[in-house]
């Protein structure tokens, strides 16, 4: 009896330890195929926020195009408006062993020793919308959006062959700007544009104040402008999120968002054109001209990628052509550098 029971227990033994050695080494074999399958391309995208309309459908983008039917494995970071944070995900993909990198940072400058860890670990960094001020380019394979600069020169071109038309004198243009966030290429490029125009024009520039792309900031800059000082009639925001926050404001102290300027109208400009409500502003003149900034990256950094992994030397830097929304019929097109941009209907 003793004796039986003693081997039956080896034989037990002998048997869990079969099946569990067998279901180990399925369990390793099912974890490297999941992680590769159909040898898919993986992409680590650390974008910056989700501080607007823009950026949601930037982000929209990128990951209706990273998808497993297009070849690719995402892999997705949200770096919450830091720069820290960025910094982190980059690491964290270099650990991973991504094959790219696709980074949309929220400022240009501190990206040298973490390129620079990315290409030790000899992983291609792609940029989209935003750029980085690094010293040596090749630290980055390209780059992909908009010229912000021309942007901002589009929409000063614009506030200039309108306020010409109303016969409102350069002097009598006071503007305030309400910026993106501080160091962005985007911000630097609007900035400058605006800042370059009013020196040009001789427009009075009352005030440079950040409202780091949001609604919320772009209320409270208002509101304190307004407090600030009397006589604003032109307000360029520097994304259609800060000009929603701003028209909240203008409107909550009694005052009249619109073209007419010189019967008293607050005359508000943007960037963007991605949000609804903004594009129905701009449809009811309360926006009276956005600068389009166009979002759809997604498809532009596929080609990009498909286009490294063929063994091509893809552009440096590659702009996305955009347009004017207005629904003041009187500027029918603005010129900027001898290049004609068509003002179209919001
Ligand atoms: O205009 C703004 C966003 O960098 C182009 O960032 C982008 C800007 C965009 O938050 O809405």
């Amino acid at each position: 009896m003793k004796k039986i029971t003693k081997t039956a227990i080896v034989l037990l033994l002998n048997l869990l330890l079969i099946t569990g050695c067998g279901s180990s080494t399925f369990t390793e074999e099912k974890t490297e195929e999941s992680e590769s399958p159909k040898n898919l391309i993986t992409v680590g995208f650390s974008q910056l926020g989700a501080e607007s309309d823009w950026r949601n459908t930037n982000t929209l983008s990128m990951q209706s195009s990273f998808t497993e039917e297009n070849g690719f494995n995402l892999i997705y970071k949200n770096g919450q408006q830091k720069q820290a944070n960025q910094i982190t995900a980059i690491r964290t993909f270099i650990q991973q062993g991504v094959d790219y990198i696709v980074l949309a940072p929220v400022m240009e400058s501190g990206w040298d020793t973490v390129l620079e860890e990315a290409r030790d670990a000899e992983i291609p960094v792609i940029l989209v919308d935003r750029r980085v001020d690094v010293a040596d380019k090749s630290l980055y394979s390209c780059w992909v959006g908009s010229d912000f600069e021309l942007e901002g020169r589009k929409m000063a071109a614009w506030i200039k062959a309108y306020t010409e038309k109303k016969g409102v004198a350069p002097e009598d243009v006071h503007v305030v700007n309400l910026q993106g966030t501080l160091g962005s290429t985007a911000q630097i490029g609007r900035t400058r544009a605006l800042a370059n125009a009013a020196r040009e024009n001789g427009w009075d520039l009352l005030a440079e104040v950040s409202a780091d792309f949001t609604e919320t900031k772009g209320r409270e800059v208002m509101s304190g402008l307004l407090k600030r000082f009397d006589n604003i009639n032109v307000v360029y925001c520097e994304n259609d999120n800060e000009a929603i926050g701003a028209i909240e404001a203008i409107e909550s102290a009694g005052r009249h968002v619109g073209t007419n300027i010189s019967y008293g109208d607050i005359m508000v400009v943007s960037f963007d054109g991605v949000n609804e409500e903004s594009m129905e502003f701009c449809k009811e003149g309360k926006i009276s001209c956005i600068a389009e900034c166009n979002p759809h990256h997604g498809p532009r950094v596929q080609a990009l990628i498909e286009s490294l992994e063929s063994g091509e030397t893809p552009e440096k830097f590659n702009y996305v052509d955009e347009k004017l929304f207005s629904s003041v019929k009187a500027i029918p097109s603005v010129t900027v550098d001898g290049v004609e941009y068509d003002v179209e209907e919001p």
